[in-house]
């Protein structure tokens, strides 16, 4: 069982518990359970396995907590779980699972209206039944009936992309101990970084096929084999997702990987340049296409762009988005990378709805060798997180400005702490504190947490409200879409994105892979209009700061240089990026 397996069974525990109206501390317990395993990077099999390492080792598992993760890696359900699921009817499931439908609401629907599927439900809101039940309205009615065509969607039943990650690493370890394998790498959706992955394709160098594809179907992972040839096999995995096994020869190992890397456009085009060339390509490797004479190519994909004319082209920008002809005017973006990365701007803290302090931010920050961060708290529009109000934000920057003090007592301080604020985009316009305070802060991410639902004149306007304050250094999660869940909200992106490059307003890709936020096609479109872009974990614990590489890879798609992005700054290149914001604030 994967994390996210794991975490996922807490939260429905969670749910089922809430459903039944159960003790709010106990629900709450299994939601932080939850939060703490899905935000953990090492597969806790892995820790479990270990002779000289305990999960009670993990900040925040107890022994009682540990015990049921160890229940659901041995493969056994969990008593508790398999109790609720016999009391809560299936169609609650279900219903919670809709966006803006908790337990809470899903019990009453489910109460008071005949309700024992999703397309009751529709027809319920197409009906307007939904609207008079206390705490809905038409207009609740409204987003249930769209996020529900949004969740049914099977566009939106993929794996994200750090879920399929979790599994493939994992098996690449698998597969690699294989005698039989020379060389095993995974290639298809994942390898290009896309935000979700439909199947996970592998590919193995070997003379000895059935031996590999025998390694695949013992992983203990393994489900069903829904395919087996001579040499392909498919599996199902965990989450249900299917797993694509090929193995070939040395000699066409960088045509098969170029070939199963895809994507489908970018091979289509790759293939058509290949046939005006008087070539053919395909996943063996490059022959001529009168003679037949085959032309020694296969065995890496630097030699299959080589057939054609081309570069290498990074998988991550294999789109058929005009790579191909960037890369034949030799002006293929030299890509940023997680290396790139000195800061993160953009986190919480126990102040607000963090899981860790202040220092222990900090502490985790100089671990992964940043040098700076900026603590960026909810303002108090978010009543839900505990936000921050003048007072209390004071105080915080008090102890930022003593921890800086401390930090620096040594010499040169290991990490700097920028006094920064998640200030909300309230609802009127306008924004959550006073403008003297948000003017003494170092780092302003403004972002739009509430009234969603508003009509895309007003979205926008609040959006460019924030952009042209003084004080707003970037807008955090500018569309608010939370991938297979919630569509984003109306916005007009390109006046966004224009009143950006215009101030110096910095926009954010959002690293939380639910919502990796500017997309790929829209973080292009900023670096374009020459806007300055901050990839920042958002992260609400020690290790939400790993999710780095999330945001850094959908960056690469967006073939963002590190010169594109404000936190591969030095601290000094940084501090001067604030000066010039401010300076043009005050000038304007
Ligand atoms: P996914 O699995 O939906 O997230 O997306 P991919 O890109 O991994 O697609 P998949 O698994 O169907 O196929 C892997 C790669 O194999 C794909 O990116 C390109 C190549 N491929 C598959 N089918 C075709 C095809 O009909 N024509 C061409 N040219 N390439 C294909
Ligand atoms: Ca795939
Ligand atoms: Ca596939
Ligand atoms: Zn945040």
């Amino acid at each position: 069982m994967t994390n996210a397996e794991i975490a996922a069974v807490f939260d429905h525990v969670a749910d089922l518990l809430e459903y039944q109206g159960g003790n709010v501390f106990r629900v709450r317990a299994y939601r932080n359970a939850a939060r703490l395993v899905k935000g953990t990077v090492e597969p806790l099999a892995k820790i479990c396995q270990s002779a000289d390492r305990s999960l009670t080792d993990l900040e925040g598992i107890g022994s009682d907590l540990a015990a049921k993760i160890e229940t659901l890696l041995s493969g056994q359900p969990l008593p508790l779980l398999k109790q609720l699921e016999s009391e809560v009817p299936q169609v609650a499931f279900d219903l919670m699972r809709v966006p803006g439908l908790g337990p809470k609401k899903a019990k009453l629907l489910v109460d008071s209206l005949t309700i024992e599927s999703l397309d009751d439900l529709a027809d319920a809101c197409r009906e307007e039944r939904v609207r008079d039940l206390k705490g809905f309205g038409a207009k609740t009615e409204a987003t249930i009936l769209a996020n529900l065509a949004f969740a049914q969607d099977p566009e939106h039943n993929r794996l994200l992309w750090n879920e399929a990650d979790e599994i493939v690493q994992e098996l690449l370890v698998w597969m690699r101990q294989c005698p039989a394998a020379q060389r095993v790498e995974a290639a298809g959706s994942w390898r290009r970084g896309r935000e979700t992955v439909g199947d996970i394709d592998l590919l193995a160098e070997s003379n000895e096929p059935t031996l590999v594809m025998d390694r695949l179907v013992a992983w203990e992972s393994a489900g069903d084999v829904m395919l087996r040839g001579e040499t392909k096999t498919s599996i199902r995995g965990p989450r249900d997702v299917q797993i694509d096994l090929r193995v070939v020869r040395r000699e066409s190992f960088g045509a098969a990987w170029q070939y199963f890397t895809g994507s489908k456009e970018h091979n289509v085009r790759l293939r058509s340049r290949a046939r005006d060339r008087g070539l053919s390509i395909n996943e063996y490797g490059v022959t001529q296409l009168d003679g037949g004479a085959v032309a020694s190519a296969g065995a890496t994909e630097e030699e299959i762009y080589a057939a054609v004319g081309l570069p290498w082209i990074p998988p991550e920008l294999r789109e058929g988005r005009g790579e191909i002809e960037r890369a034949e005017a030799d002006r293929l973006p030299e890509l940023i990378t997680l290396d790139d990365i000195r800061g993160d701007l953009h986190m919480h803290t126990t102040a607000t709805d963090g899981e860790a302090t202040l220092s222990e931010m900090a502490a985790a920050a100089i671990e992964r060798g940043l040098s700076y961060i900026a603590i960026t708290d909810h303002s108090k529009r978010v009543t839900m997180a505990h936000g921050l109000d003048a007072r209390r934000l004071r105080k915080q920057w008090r102890e930022i400005d003593k921890l800086n003090e401390s930090l620096a007592s040594g010499g040169k301080p290991p990490v700097v702490v920028f006094k920064g604020i998640e200030v909300d985009m309230l609802e009127k316009g306008g924004l959550d504190l006073p403008d003297d305070l948000l003017a003494e802060a170092d780092w302003v991410v403004a972002s739009l947490h509430y009234g969603q639902q508003q009509s895309r004149e007003r979205i926008t306007s609040r959006i460019l409200e924030a952009i042209h304050h003084p004080a707003v250094s970037c807008i955090g999660h500018p569309t608010g879409r939370l991938i297979n869940r919630r569509p984003a909200y109306e916005v007009d992106m390109q006046q966004v994105i224009e009143a950006a490059a215009v101030t110096g307003t910095c926009l954010e890709i959002n690293a939380n892979p639910w919502r990796l936020d500017l997309d790929d096609v829209l973080a292009a479109a900023a670096k374009r209009a020459g806007v300055t872009l901050a990839i920042s974990t958002d992260a609400h614990s020690t290790r939400g700061l790993d999710l780095m590489q999330c945001g850094v890879i959908q960056a690469r798609r967006a073939g963002l240089e590190a010169k594109d992005v404000a936190n591969t700054r030095t601290l000094t290149g940084f501090r001067r990026l604030l000066a010039k914001k401010r300076a043009a604030s005050n000038s304007s």
